[in-house]
């Protein structure tokens, strides 16, 4: 998302930066730039429009106080930095919630937009904040749509209301209205209503969707939209707006290739406020929608805040307090901590998602387009890792010829693949033993990144197993 719109704006304001003075003409191009990349990222002219004339008026009233050259190329820079946040919404806003709960949230969008995923991200995320949400399936137009979303439900512990056989089966309205009812008898502070789908702007399910309004009086109605809806995004919107009306919007695969016009074109738009970003198939891939962050990484200047966030959420505190506690005292790190470290990394996303909220990243990312980032390494280091005992994780010196075989046999790999791991690891290690000590590493091999790290020729395993006799020897590796 937004990759080539991030490098765009990169580049136009890198060229502004090496300008000694800026000139009318110098703005001039920067502004054509700017419009340009934003036409391409399928942003709605008129957006774009309004877009430039007010970044022109707010930068010439800027540039008539600053005098130098680099000064007033870090003006214009907050000049559009500010702009974007505007047309991103402003300050994100929360759901508001009931005085009288239960909250009652209804979903709404076109067929496919991701309703159903959502309604599952957002119980999932409010019941991890204490909130006793209760899911209603009003979408009975698809035969399997009550089942995905009760296989949602059941997937986070989340109970679904679903018409039985000959209670409102077929009605949508009668069902909504007795999920809300349902809700407020068992006490459920929360209720998200799904709804069907259309695949265009259809006047019956409109109807539908505005007869499930009246009947259930939402707090919020959320516009539900794929990022991906490019040049549609302004008629569908519209659409929705005037036929159901909606008090926020949520973002939907973000994590696409989608070139991200739609962000700026719908809160711009319908003033309404963009909430919540989808940025996954997982129940996981979810957050509030910060437009500022999204300010950020369309400049080039990343996503640091979420990054940390992720972080913090992904390395468990109380392990990582340990495993700084423990290497200040001398201790090895271990494989097991070595695990834990490529467990907390795979939470934290894929390298291409971890890459797009790096200052630059957005640019690295086109630069290095189709690069190999092996993530299938770290899922063939933690087999390796979980097929060994806890004592061969601790002390990976008793690993002989035989247990490595044991363990390449339970990862379903080659010896040479444990032996490699090993062989890093033991680098790795050293390497953390000479800081530590306050030495300079030799180069930075083994920077515990196995597919970073540079490999050593592969080393057979060269003790043979301290004991021949098998039933001792299986002891000794139970251990
Ligand atoms: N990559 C990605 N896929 C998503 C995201 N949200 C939903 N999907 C996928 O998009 C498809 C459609 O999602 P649904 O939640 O069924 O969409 P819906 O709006 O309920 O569709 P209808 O019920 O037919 O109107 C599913 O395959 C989801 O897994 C997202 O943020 N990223
Ligand atoms: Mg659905």
């Amino acid at each position: 998302m937004f990759d080539s719109l991030s490098a765009r704006f990169t580049s136009a304001f890198s060229s502004l930066r090496s300008r000694g003075k800026i000139s009318a003409a110098d703005l001039d191009s920067t502004y054509a730039e700017i419009k340009q990349a934003l036409l391409e990222s399928d942003v709605a002219l008129e957006v774009v429009e309004a877009f430039i004339a007010e970044v022109s008026e707010k930068s010439n009233q800027a540039l008539s106080t600053i005098q130098s050259g680099s000064n007033q190329a870090n003006a214009i820079f907050d000049v559009v930095n500010s702009s974007l946040v505007e047309i991103l919404g402003g300050a994100a806003r929360r759901v508001r919630f009931s005085k009288n709960p239960p909250t009652v949230i209804m979903l709404a969008g076109l067929q496919g937009a991701g309703k159903t995923t959502l309604a599952g991200k957002l119980a999932k995320f409010y019941a991890d904040q204490g909130n006793t949400p209760l899911l209603v399936a009003a979408d009975l137009q698809r035969p399997n749509a009550v089942t995905q979303l009760q296989v949602v439900g059941e997937s986070i512990n989340v109970p679904v209301f679903a018409p039985e056989p000959g209670n409102g089966v077929g009605d949508p309205v009668k069902t909504a209205k007795a999920g809300v009812e349902f809700a407020k008898s068992k006490q459920y502070n929360m209720v998200i209503v799904d709804t069907a789908g259309r695949l265009g702007i259809d006047a019956d399910l409109m109807k539908e969707a505005s007869d499930i309004r009246d009947a259930v009086k939402p707090d919020e109605i959320l516009f539900v939209v794929d990022a991906m809806i490019g040049q549609d995004a302004v008629r569908t919107s519209q659409a929705f707006l005037n036929g159901v009306g909606f008090d926020g919007v949520v973002l939907t695969k973000l994590d696409g290739d989608a070139r991200g016009g739609a962000a700026l074109s719908i809160a711009s738009l319908t003033k309404r406020p963009i909430m919540f970003a989808s940025t996954g198939e997982k129940l996981s891939d979810f957050d509030i929608f910060y437009p500022e962050r999204m300010a950020s990484r369309i400049l080039g200047m990343g996503d640091v805040a979420t990054l940390a966030e992720q972080a913090k959420k992904a390395f468990d505190s109380d392990k990582s307090a340990k495993l700084e506690a423990k290497f200040a005292s001398g201790e090895d790190f271990t494989l097991e901590d070595f695990l834990d470290q490529l467990s907390a990394m795979s939470k934290m996303g894929s390298m291409s998602k971890l890459m797009g909220m790096l200052p630059g990243g957005g640019q690295m990312k086109q630069l290095t387009k189709g690069a190999n980032f092996d993530e299938s390494e770290i899922v063939r280091t933690k087999a390796i890792i979980q097929s060994m005992t806890p004592r061969e994780r601790q002390e990976p010196k008793v690993l002989n010829g035989s247990r490595r075989a044991r363990i390449a046999l339970g990862a379903g790999l080659k010896v040479s693949d444990v032996n490699n791991l090993v062989d890093r690891f033991s680098a790795a290690q050293k390497m953390m033993r000479q800081i530590r000590n306050g030495g300079v590493p030799a180069g930075m091999a083994g920077m515990g990144m196995p597919a970073m790290a540079p490999k050593p020729a592969n080393i057979p395993p060269k003790k043979k197993s301290k004991s021949g006799n098998p039933a001792k020897r299986a002891l000794e590796e139970s251990q």
